[in-house]
Order: structure tokens, then C-alpha cells, then sequence
């Protein structure tokens, strides 16, 4: 099967939809590896300035698909891990435009953690977040031991992981784990109205923003000023700058190009 992820330019909106959902898209090296050259065309192709990731049919994405571990034989999942999950969230992470994960069903195991590793999570309000890997004698992997906590604090991340418990999308809300629930009656298309707000927004601005959050996890305040202070250099000569404030006082709304500095 060739087709286990759909790609689409809507706008300037790279859209990302697993599509196994018989097996509510489960990931498997295919679709995996299609993800993975879906990011890379993505941080070659200036024309993308917003990415929305999301699931066909019933389900976002249920992790890994448990029937390569059929037959008893020992897989390396550290090397599963190594190529295939890790690359893909520190890419996800350091893309240099906002990556929205619309949850639109059940998120399992590293299906919960792919779409933490998004900069904005909106879930349908039917969604439900497990962080499986108990269930299965595994480990939150992904990035989910380092998400969680930062998230929603050690005692939750530490209930969620070690009971496997489930949690509403309307939960993962009011737990600081998510950005938004919206109704199930159209939300394909509430997400897509997002994610296109998304990509008229300054881009410059939201690229230095992940960079900015991204050192924050392990930076003091002092070095985090610092940060701040030179990427704001930068932003003061992007064009977007100079139109977002030409728009404010000519009291309009501003039409961002998502341009590159200014060099000279
Ligand atoms: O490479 C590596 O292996 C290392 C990486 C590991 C990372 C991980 O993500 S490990 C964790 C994997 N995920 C899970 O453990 C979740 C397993 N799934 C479930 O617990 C349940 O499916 C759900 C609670 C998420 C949903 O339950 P329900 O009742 O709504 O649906 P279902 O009937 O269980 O699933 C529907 C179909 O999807 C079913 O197929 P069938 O019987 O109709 O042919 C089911 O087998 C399939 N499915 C669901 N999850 C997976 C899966 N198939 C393969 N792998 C799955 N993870």
C-alpha cells in the first residue's frame, strides 16, 4: 500500500494524514518512513508556512502497530526508536514553521506523543489520550517522559504513564496538556480554519518562537534573556515587523508574508 499517508497543499497548508485507519493508524515502518520524507519536502519548500497533522476515520493514531511484534521473536525497539521515532519528533520540534496536530479520535502510545510533539494540539471533544505503553509492559517513548511532565506536572505524567488510564479531550484540556477541544461536528474543517490562521501569521516570528521555547526547557532565565534579546534582533528587521506595525497604525489588519530578514 502506498498511500498510508495522504499529503495535500491547501493554501499554504501542508496537510499530513496518516491513513491506515482500519487499524487506527497504527505506525509501521511505511508510513513512518513517509512521514519522515513528508517532514523533509516540508523544511525544503518555503511555500509551506503551516502543517497540520491528523488521522483518518475513528482514530488519530494508536502508536506503534503491535503486529511486528507478533511470533514471539525479540525486535530491537531501541533501534526502531533510534530511526524512526526519534528523527521524526526532533524534527517535528525544530521545523521552522507551526506544526498542528488535530486529534480527531483515540491517541495511543507514541500516537499521544507524536501530537505533543506538535507546537498546538486541538482535539475532537470524542478524543481520548492513553498513554498505552503500561498496558504492554513498555515505557512512554516519543518523547512522552519528558512531554508529560512539562505539560501537566510530575503527578499527573506519572498517573497517566503508570496506570494507562485515559483521559477526554475536554481533560487534557483542563490539564494544560492540550491547547483546545472542539466539537465533533466539524472539526476537520475547524482545524483547518486554524491551521490556515496559522499560516497567515508572521512565520519568521513563529519559527524564532519554537527556537525560543525549544532552549527554554533547559536554559536559566538569565540565558533565556539572552535568547530573547538576539532573536528579537532578527525579528526587527523581518519584513513582517514592519507591516505588522504599519497595519497597527493604520489601523488594518496586517497581511504577513512570512518573509525572510532583512540582510542589508
Ligand atoms: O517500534 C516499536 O515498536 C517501538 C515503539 C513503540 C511505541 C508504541 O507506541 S507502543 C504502544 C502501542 N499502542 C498501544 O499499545 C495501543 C493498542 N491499542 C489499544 O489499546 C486499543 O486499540 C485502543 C484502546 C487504542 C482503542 O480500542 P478500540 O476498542 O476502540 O479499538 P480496537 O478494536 O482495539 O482497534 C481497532 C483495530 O485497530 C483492531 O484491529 P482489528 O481487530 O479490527 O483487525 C486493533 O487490533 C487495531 N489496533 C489498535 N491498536 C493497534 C492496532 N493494530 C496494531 N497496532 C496497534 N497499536
Amino acid at each position: 500500500m502506498d498511500d498510508e499517508l495522504i499529503v495535500a497543499a491547501i493554501g499554504a497548508v501542508r496537510v499530513l494524514r496518516l491513513n491506515r485507519s482500519e487499524k487506527l493508524n497504527a505506525l509501521n515502518p511505511a508510513l513512518l518512513t513517509a512521514l519522515s520524507a513528508a517532514f523533509g519536502a516540508i523544511e525544503g519548500d518555503d511555500t509551506v508556512r503551516a502543517v497540520l497533522l491528523t488521522g483518518t476515520g475513528r482514530g488519530f493514531c494508536v502508536g506503534a502497530d503491535l503486529t511486528q511484534n507478533q511470533g514471539g521473536g525479540l525486535r530491537d525497539l531501541g533501534a526502531s526508536i533510534e530511526q524512526m521515532y526519534n528523527p521524526l519528533v526532533r524534527r517535528i520540534r525544530a521545523l521552522d514553521r507551526p506544526v498542528i496536530a488535530a486529534v480527531n479520535g483515540v491517541a495511543a502510545g507514541a500516537g499521544v506523543n507524536l501530537a505533543l510533539a506538535a507546537d498546538i494540539v486541538l482535539a475532537t471533544e470524542s478524543a481520548s489520550f492513553i498513554q498505552a505503553f503500561v498496558r504492554i509492559g513498555l515505557i512512554p517513548d516519543a518523547g512522552g517522559t519528558w512531554f508529560l511532565p512539562h505539560l501537566i506536572g510530575e503527578a499527573r505524567a506519572r498517573g497517566l504513564a503508570m496506570t494507562g488510564e485515559a483521559i477526554s479531550a475536554q481533560q487534557a484540556v483542563d490539564w494544560g496538556m492540550i491547547w483546545r477541544c472542539l466539537p465533533d461536528e466539524g472539526f476537520a474543517e475547524a482545524a483547518m480554519d486554524f491551521a490556515q490562521g496559522m499560516a497567515a501569521r508572521p512565520t519568521q516570528s513563529l519559527a524564532a518562537m519554537k527556537r525560543a521555547f525549544n532552549q527554554a526547557a533547559t536554559n536559566t532565565l538569565d540565558a533565556q534573556l539572552d535568547v530573547e534579546r538576539d532573536l528579537q534582533r532578527v525579528m526587527g528587521r523581518t519584513p513582517d515587523f514592519i507591516e505588522g506595525v504599519r497595519a497597527f497604525i493604520e489601523k488594518r489588519p496586517a497581511a504577513f508574508t512570512g518573509a525572510p530578514p532583512i540582510t542589508r
